[in-house]
């Protein structure tokens, strides 16, 4: 196919409906070896895919050529996690020959939508960790920055979700399995991996031996910016057996307490681990962190070599590495091990360099939820890196805490980063996150709120210290897949509307706020989302085999689940609102569907309890024709990317009710909000710069305040006096436990309400819930007035320029890597 035909621009492939038929058929042939009347959905899917990667790969190869010539400095951005989605469709889109694909597909008789549905979503991330890391990606190519990501290939992505009798039940997803033709293995580029083994010293140096070996085999996914012919990469290692050696044949003896034996050289990258804000502490986890931080190293410093100098003193210069949360925290031992063991570098030297190169993101305030290792399986595992971590932690206290703070001891053991521990005898921790913190330049929170409380909260003496170091990048989201790709129809009606390319430069959209009051524009807004609701009924028809309208609110709440995401609030809300319809059939309210999409850990009990519930309670509501379908539920099973472009331009209300302080951002918020719908939610996280930029009138805020909840801990909190005193509270609690919703297994939801009334209520569902309720009585008066209703719509949308994850990259360019 003829890419860049003389003389245009080169900027998009200029390819027409022919030249793209013609090559499906050639690959279809060619590479597939598939006939034309052989070939159906999935044949069309892997062919269209081939003739996608083949641009794309001419366009690396430019890419890299004007990099190695140019004076930029890469960004390597590390993360165990990338939620890439789909990407047929969203490279179509970048690349600009969507509609002349779509074009070329009804030629062969196929249609592009059907097509599309055939790639398997590449699950691998979480949640919003892994996702921010898929569109920072996408925002560095298109602003044509030098860009890598560095993470695993598992295997397993995080697995699939169906439910039994309402229960959560999970699969693996051998997303892979059948083809992913994005991914091409580069033998050439392949690392070899060092574990365990012991130190010896030979002639004063550190030599680590005895050790074992695994391959790094990298799989290369290419990422496509918009509106650009820059192409980056995406690095995923896969770990093989080296020379045949495998780490079980290794001196068994050392592991007869441990459950290492199951570890091989192939399993490190066999499974995502699927915690989301929870570390799952277990050997195999470290050795992958270890894997893939070891290879990139290794293949970062090669090119360095390669472009660049053989000698690293200058490599900071071209080398800026971030840290998505302390997941890849080792590297900065594993760079500082490079740096003196393979470079002689004196210490000190390798500390500065170090620090210059990386710069740490952190994500989450839980405290349960920041990394520590037991020193003793550091040692066990990498016995060089414990030693120098230990050389790290001596300086760190030994000269620049004891600058701060002259004598004092307890500043020291409070800022170790290697914890001592509470009982004697207790294995002594090591605390990734103090790690990252003191080998970084600078370390980012990802809201305003969040990064306040980093600072004073998480690392108060550490901004202390450093006033400097501890900074703000505000979240984002790509507004090419979370509004031009999963929105097409809203997409073409703004560039009917607005002058320019909102596209690249999203604060274009501001421009829209001028219609925000227009009535024809209203309704054709207010057409598209209704048109955007009858796709998704279809959809839940088909996952959740249950009727509802389109023309009903449709309120959402897709993310992961977890106790401070307060999915159980909305439960409890649901459930009155279903007894004050019982109560009065003729109530004067909208027809409301509330739709659920969460996936929970597979050991978190009360997450995996809350499902349950909310399956059990759609049930009944869904079934009962007293209501009148005043009230549906669903709770769409097995969330992911490729269902959240479905649901998020159909809803008309998001959830974003997280307790205050504890969601560092969230960015299905930001997504919600550019496809006009309303958001109802507390003051946390992004929220707080969402309520900012469409104004406090566009919003419906509630809940105690960060303030006020550390306040209400203070004074001494008990969920059983709001229980005593709401009747709605209680009735719904006490329906809950009382074996109704769940006859074969009454206790069902006992671990619930305990959580609720017996444990403290931890995340103050109880507190909040009447303003909660008060809240959806504001959504529910608005919903009656249509032009207030679309006019705060359109505001919304309208006012999500500040949250292009492309203002996030720019920003981290500016803070953080110091770019031009
Ligand atoms: N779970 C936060 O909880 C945030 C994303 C991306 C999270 C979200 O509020 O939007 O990161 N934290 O910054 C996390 O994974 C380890 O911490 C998340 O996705």
């Amino acid at each position: 196919m003829s890419v860049n035909k003389a003389g245009q621009n080169d900027t998009m492939p200029v390819v027409d409906s022919e030249d793209i038929a013609q090559s499906v058929v050639r690959h279809l042939q060619q590479s597939l070896g598939v006939e034309l009347d052989e070939a159906g959905p999935a044949e069309y899917w892997e062919a269209l895919s081939l003739v996608v990667r083949e641009i794309d790969l001419q366009r690396i190869r430019a890419t890299r050529k004007k990099e190695r010539e140019g004076k930029a400095r890469r960004i390597y951005y590390l993360s165990l996690e990338f939620l890439v989605g789909r990407l047929l469709g969203n490279n179509l889109h970048n690349l600009g020959i969507f509609k002349e694909t779509e074009k070329a597909m009804a030629k062969l008789g196929t249609p592009l939508v059907d097509i599309l549905e055939n790639e398997s979503d590449p699950s691998l991330g979480n949640g919003g960790l892994g996702r921010l890391a898929a569109c920072f990606m996408d925002s560095m190519t298109t602003l044509d920055m030098p860009a890598m990501g560095y993470g695993i290939n598992y295997r397993f992505g995080l697995f699939r979700q169906s439910f039994a009798g309402g229960k959560q039940v999970e699969t693996p997803d051998g997303w892979r399995e059948d083809s992913f033709p994005w991914g091409i293995e580069r033998a050439k580029r392949k690392q070899h991996v060092k574990l365990y083994g012991l130190v010896r010293e030979h002639a004063g140096k550190a030599v680590w031996e005895d050790t074992q070996e695994v391959l790094g085999m990298p799989w290369d996914v290419p990422v496509t910016g918009y509106g650009t012919g820059t192409v980056n990469t995406l690095r995923l290692w896969e770990s093989r057996a080296a020379h045949g050696f495998d780490l079980n044949s290794f001196d068994a003896g050392r592991y007869q307490d441990s459950r290492s034996q199951e570890i091989s050289a192939e399993n490190i990258s066999q499974v995502l681990y699927p915690n989301d804000n929870h570390p799952a502490g277990k050997e195999l986890r470290l050795i992958q962190q270890y894997f893939f931080v070891a290879c990139s190293l290794a293949d970062l410093i090669e090119r360095y070599k390669r472009e660049n100098s053989e000698s690293l003193k200058n490599i900071a210069d071209k080398v800026a590495i971030q840290l998505n949360d302390t997941h890849p925290a080792i590297a900065v031992a594993e760079f500082m091990r490079v740096l003196m063991d393979e470079e002689n570098v004196v210490f000190s030297r390798a500390l500065e360099v170090t620090r210059e190169v990386f710069a740490y993101t952190n994500h989450t305030l839980l405290p349960e939820a920041l990394e520590e290792w037991p020193q003793q399986l550091i040692t066990k595992v990498l016995p060089r890196h414990m030693q120098i971590i230990h050389m790290i932690n001596y300086h760190f206290l030994h000269s620049e805490v004891e600058a701060v703070w002259p004598g004092d001891d307890h500043m020291k053991r409070r800022l170790s980063i290697i914890e001592e521990p509470d009982r004697p005898g207790d294995d002594q921790m090591v605390r990734m996150a103090f790690l990252s913190v003191v080998g970084s330049h600078k370390v980012n929170g990802v809201a305003a709120l969040h990064s306040r409380l980093v600072q004073e909260k998480l690392f108060p003496e550490f901004h202390h210290m450093w006033p400097e170091k501890i900074i703000n990048v505000t979240n984002g989201v790509t507004p090419r897949r979370w509004l031009d790709y999963c929105n097409p129809e809203l997409a073409a009606l703004i560039d009917e509307t607005i002058e320019g390319d909102w596209r690249k430069d999203l604060y274009k959209l501001g421009a829209m706020k001028a219609y925000a009051d227009d009535p024809a524009f209203q309704k054709r807004f207010a057409a598209i989302k209704h048109d955007n609701k009858k796709h998704l009924a279809a959809v839940i028809k088909e996952l959740c085999d249950v009727d509802v309208s389109p023309d009903a609110i449709f309120d959402v709440q897709i993310k992961r689940l977890h106790e401070y995401k307060r999915q159980q609030m909305n439960l409890l809300h649901i459930m009155a609102l279903y007894r004050r319809l019982l109560d009065n059939p003729d109530l004067d309210v909208p027809p409301r569907v509330f739709i659920f999409g969460a996936k929970a850990a597979p050991g978190y009990k009360v997450a995996k309890t809350i499902i349950h519930a909310i399956n059990r309670v759609a049930e009944r509501v869904n079934n009962d024709r007293r209501i009148k379908d005043k009230l549906k539920v669903v709770f769409l099973p097995n969330y992911r990317v490729s269902l959240a472009e479905k649901i998020i331009p159909a809803a008309d209300v998001s959830e974003q009710i997280s307790t205050a302080g504890f969601e560092a951002s969230g960015t299905g918020n930001m997504k919600f909000a550019l496809n006009g719908a309303l958001t109802v939610g507390t003051l946390d996280g992004a929220n707080v710069e969402i309520a900012e930029e469409v104004g406090d009138d566009n919003i419906f805020i509630f809940g105690l305040t960060v303030e006020q909840v550390s306040e209400l801990r203070h004074r001494g909190y008990n969920p059983r006096d709001i229980y005593n005193r709401s009747e709605e509270l209680r009735s719904v609690i006490d329906w809950l436990d009382s074996g109704d919703l769940c006859p074969e297994e009454p206790e069902a939801f006992r671990p619930l309400v305990e959580a609720l009334l017996d444990q403290g209520d931890y995340f103050l569902t109880m507190a909040d819930y009447q303003a909660y309720s008060d809240a959806h009585e504001r959504i529910a008066e608005t919903w009656k007035k249509p032009e207030l209703w679309w006019k705060m719509a359109i505001t919304n949308s309208a006012s999500m320029g500040k949250f292009s994850s492309d203002r996030s990259i720019q920003d981290y360019g500016k803070a953080i890597w110091n770019m031009s």
